[in-house]
């Protein structure tokens, strides 16, 4: 086996160590400011010693390992991506970008090289979102771009990020403190798995992202009354469900008419929940993705409009909160040549395509230049146990990642 296989072959097995810690026995779940949480960074950052790095938690619970560079102190590249996850995830999410960049690193390490920028590996404590519905938590606050008004957003349980913070033996005052200056970023990659089919379709074990598709969270609270489901009549029901069953069929309709958008109700609650009571409130999630931000707001807003019809209709009251809201991010083209260029010399024919799902990546694009490489999903299965990326391809991946660090010297 190649130094890259025996990094692939390892990186495997620290994937299953990883995807062990979860909040739930026997499926993955990790969120962000959790003990699994904690137990990820202290595992990560572990690794990320024994590959020769400096490594600590940042101050939104980020873990960190730095490789210095030859001389001095110039501008770092930042490679990551996120090791929180969705619930009843699979393994590769987010993980395999975080484990092969410190792979890269370990391979630098091992053969005594230092390059001529340092590397910074970030496993970025929040991508997804899903434990405060706002996604890129941690990679926002090394790009210093959130919101204060976050820190109130709560959980499921109530639990506010700012509580969650202390919680974690953090202080959302002091969460500034992670922020990066542009002048000391070289530039963010991020090795990711595409999540979706083309690559397999394609045969190719790697792309090039040319842009990551901006992305819109709304909450919507649609406000009834309970009823005895035997006894009120349908002309005067004021029926919550009927309402957002409106709303869903909505999200499905004005992105089927848009070749660009795709739109998800992933999240639906039904109060009080009984077989014979009348549904008095429903909250539900929409989820709308688009390359072109104009389309995608046009479909949000044609999305409100129908739900604010349909609850006048049947005399129910509507909220609707904007969880978050991301530009679509457009990666570098020197990056994106950088990588083609890697992939070809590693032997593969090179693609570009756009990415719809949401990465860090789209976040440091605040920051710095961002270039992102794509690895095939088997079956474009991703948010699923299922997900899958064969040992083959993160060797390849590995292989892509260090002729990219070769030709970042030159950056
Ligand atoms: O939802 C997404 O696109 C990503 O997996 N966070
Ligand atoms: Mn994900
Ligand atoms: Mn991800």
């Amino acid at each position: 086996m190649n130094s890259a296989e025996v990094l692939a072959r390892q990186v495997m097995h620290r994937i299953d160590e990883l995807s062990a810690i979860s909040e739930t026995p026997g499926i993955l779940t990790r969120r962000y400011l959790t003990a699994e949480h904690r137990r990820a960074n202290e595992l990560v950052g572990h690794w990320m010693s024994g590959a020769g790095m400096d490594t600590w938690q940042d101050a939104a619970g980020n873990i960190i390992g730095r490789y210095d560079s030859a001389q001095g102190n110039a501008p770092a590249l930042i490679i990551g991506s996120h090791l929180d996850t969705v619930v009843n995830a699979g393994k590769f999410d987010g993980m395999l970008g975080v484990l092969c960049g410190v792979a890269c690193v370990q391979a630098l390490f091992q053969t005594g090289r230092r390059l001529t920028y340092p590397i910074e590996v970030i496993g970025f404590a929040d991508e997804e979102g899903v434990r405060f519905g706002t996604t890129y938590l941690g990679s926002r606050a090394v790009t210093g771009q959130l919101d204060p008004s976050l820190f109130e957003q709560t959980d499921a349980a109530g639990i506010s990020f700012r509580q969650a913070l202390i919680d974690f033996g953090l202080e959302a005052d002091q969460i500034g403190q992670a922020a990066r200056h542009a002048d000391d970023v070289l530039a963010f990659l991020e090795l990711h798995i595409e999540q979706g089919p083309v690559l397999e379709a394609l045969g190719r074990p790697a792309g090039a992202v040319t842009a990551i598709n901006g992305q819109t969270r709304l909450s919507v609270t649609i406000t009834g009354e309970a009823g005895h489901a035997g006894t009120v009549p349908m002309g005067l029901r004021r029926d919550a469900l009927a309402v957002a069953a409106e709303g869903v069929l909505a999200v499905e309709r004005e992105c089927d008419g848009n070749d660009d958008v795709v739109g998800t109700v992933g999240i639906l609650r039904v109060t009080p929940g009984a077989i014979n009571v009348i549904p008095g409130e429903v909250t539900f999630t929409v989820d709308i993705r688009g390359k072109d931000d104009v389309d995608r707001r046009n479909v949000v807003a044609e999305v409100s409009r129908a739900v604010r019809e349909a609850a006048e209709q049947r005399n129910c009251f509507v909220q609707i909160s904007v969880l978050h809201e991301a530009v679509s991010a457009p990666c570098a083209e020197r990056m994106i040549k950088i990588i083609e260029r890697a992939i070809a010399t590693v032997g593969f024919e090179p693609c570009r395509m756009p990415s719809g799902a949401g990465h860090d990546a789209a976040a440091m694009a605040e920051l710095c230049n961002v270039g992102m490489i794509f690895l095939r999903s088997e079956r474009g299965i991703s948010h699923n146990p299922a997900e899958r990326t064969s040992e083959e391809d993160v060797t390849a991946g590995i292989n892509i990642m260090m002729k990219v660090l070769d030709e970042m010297e030159g950056y």
